[in-house]
């Protein structure tokens, strides 16, 4: 066993947030020394860093949480049925202190390098901290979602105002009362950071690119008889997840939109606005994400309620989503966002006719003119997939470097491993279902995938795994091919890398559904590890 006080483990782990943790839980519990390395000060990961205002998942607090421990179940109760980001730390840091996993977390730390050692068989991780470490395994745990992507705006740096990255904000209060405030982007972070700090501010702009689909967040308290049907069901509510389309325990639909009546239709996407879920309006039709005529119904009926909410007519068209099909950005749920943009101190700016030119030292100056603010922040969204793999220079077989491999885009074989890179493992990375799934779902999958790898090595005395170029090719060819039967890639959004100018565009999660993907996984191990080459222990 490699020993871990001199800085040798069986596994190093990038990132101590829901992947990283339960890493550690599973191998630790299957007999491997783990090192998790962390940057943030805290455990939490992508929980930490979005700690804007109004941060809360869109997944509910039931589907959001681990799976795999019935005790924890019985020791922790969500208050809301959407969970907020201290709540999701909270909830962290309570995992953390029950399964005792801090003695195996290096927080404040970031890992800069990670070279695969050919002789030795080994990963040479380099930390910032300076010490070196080195693991048989090296994980990148570092989540799909967590690296802010720079917001392409000049002259940031010459902005005497306050000024905020909602993927990287501070801990302690900001204090809005009374301010010029504005927000550039309105995805999910836009939409949340704007509707919770709308009645302290003096005012407030939104600087939208594109127009999004928002429809209401249907969020309450959890009382005791919540948490009680929900601890008699889990088991079952867990087993659908793996199983479904998304990673949730919701039924699929059977029929397609364009097979019932424009009443029957308008009633059944009304219902799904007024008490369903972020997935709702999704699962009211089989055939949204996949037949345009179908997905101008759905498009056509939240354009019908922003009509319907925004008083201005003017208004109501710039925040009119058009140009790209429903869903396939991802479709936000926000509290009365359409309505706050009635309120007078409210203000929107569409910067498809007035772009932004830069920052100035008092705000910022568009194609109109110089606009005057206390705080800018940026919403603007992540380097989502890759980003966080692309801060480490990772250096596999022959000196090839990941960054080098992944120049054209993403090549990983089940979203799992890379050719080139042995004994290396990404979890939800590019070719899995990751962000297009509930991500805790796929994330237990892909841990409870490696910690089986891992054992089955050790039983069979093996030293090293790795992808073959073929299946991986295959791999990425074939999430080419899923995505493209969908009208996914219709979009310029982040699944496919278009938010970061000069990223490949590539459609990077695997849209082939969590448990058809569980099950080729599964049939990968089944068939000997199929697709993979293993090399012996010396
Ligand atoms: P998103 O969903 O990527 O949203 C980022 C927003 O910022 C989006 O409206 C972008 O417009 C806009 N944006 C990005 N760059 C710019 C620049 N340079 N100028 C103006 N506007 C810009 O990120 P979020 O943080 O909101 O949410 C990420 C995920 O977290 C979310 O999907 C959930 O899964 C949770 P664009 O649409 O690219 O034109």
């Amino acid at each position: 066993m490699p020993d871990a006080s001199a800085g040798h483990y069986d596994a190093i782990v990038v990132g101590a947030g829901f992947s990283g943790l339960y890493l550690i839980k599973r191998l630790r519990d299957a007999g491997f020394t783990v090192l998790a390395v962390e940057a943030a000060p805290s455990v939490g990961g992508t929980w930490y860093w979005n700690a804007y205002p109004g941060a809360r998942c869109d997944v509910e607090s039931f589907d959001y949480c681990y799976s795999f421990s019935r005790e924890l179940e019985q020791e922790w109760s969500w208050s809301e049925r959407y969970p907020s980001q201290p709540e999701l730390l909270q909830y962290l840091n309570f995992v953390a202190d029950y399964f005792e996993l801090r003695p195996n977390i290096r927080l404040d730390t970031r890992v800069t390098s990670a070279t695969f050692d050919e002789d030795e068989g080994l990963w040479d991780v380099r930390l910032d901290s300076g010490d070196p470490v080195s693991g048989r395994f090296f994980i990148l745990a570092g989540g799909a979602i967590s690296v802010p992507k720079p917001p392409e705006i000049d002259g940031i740096d010459s902005f005497a105002g306050e000024c905020y990255h909602t993927g990287n904000y501070p801990h302690e209060p900001v204090d809005f009362t009374g301010k010029y405030v504005a927000i550039i982007g309105t995805g999910s972070s836009g939409v949340q950071t704007s509707t919770a700090i709308v009645d302290e501010v003096a005012e407030l702009t939104i600087f939208q690119r594109t127009a999004n689909f928002v429809a209401p967040i249907i969020n309450r308290p959890l009382d005791d008889a919540a948490h009680a049907e929900y601890r008699r069901t889990s088991f079952e509510r867990h087993e659908k997840s793996r199983h479904s389309r998304q990673g949730i325990p919701h039924d699929q639909p059977t029929r397609s939109a364009l097979d019932v009546s424009d009443e029957e239709r308008e009633e059944i996407f009304g219902d799904a606005w007024e008490n369903s879920h972020l997935f709702g309006l999704r699962l009211t039709f089989n055939d949204l994400l996949f037949d345009e005529k179908a997905n101008d119904t759905v498009a056509e009926f939240v354009r019908g309620k922003i009509r319907g909410i925004v008083h201005d007519p003017e208004v109501a068209k710039t925040l009119t989503p058009r140009g790209y099909p429903y869903g396939t950005k991802r479709p936000c749920i926000g509290k009365d966002y359409f309505a706050m943009f009635n309120r007078e101190h409210v203000h929107l700016v569409d910067l498809k006719q007035t772009p932004i030119m830069r920052m100035t030292p008092k705000g910022i100056a568009t194609s109109e003119g110089e606009m005057q603010f206390d705080t800018v922040i940026f919403a603007t969204g992540f380097d989502a997939l890759t980003g966080a793999a692309g801060r480490i220079a990772i250096t596999g077989r022959g000196g090839e470097t990941l960054r080098d491999k992944w120049v054209d885009g993403p090549q990983t074989y089940l979203g799992l491993t890379c050719n080139g890179f042995p004994n290396m493992f990404l979890v939800t990375g590019p070719g899995s279902p990751g962000p297009l799934s509930a991500m805790v779902r796929s994330i237990e999958q892909h841990v409870d995938w490696i910690g089986d790898c891992m054992v089955h090595m050790r039983e069979e005395g093996l030293a090293t795994i790795q992808a073959l170029p073929d299946y991986e090719i295959n791999w990425m060819d074939h999430v080419q091919e899923v995505a493209e039967g969908t009208l996914y890639p219709r979009a310029d959004s982040w699944y496919i890398g278009a938010n970061v100018p000069g990223k490949p565009r590539k459609f990077m999660p695997y849209l082939g559904g969590v448990g058809v993907y569980r099950e080729k996984c599964d049939a990968v191990v089944s068939a000997g590890y199929d697709g993979f080459a293993f090399g012996a222990d010396k």
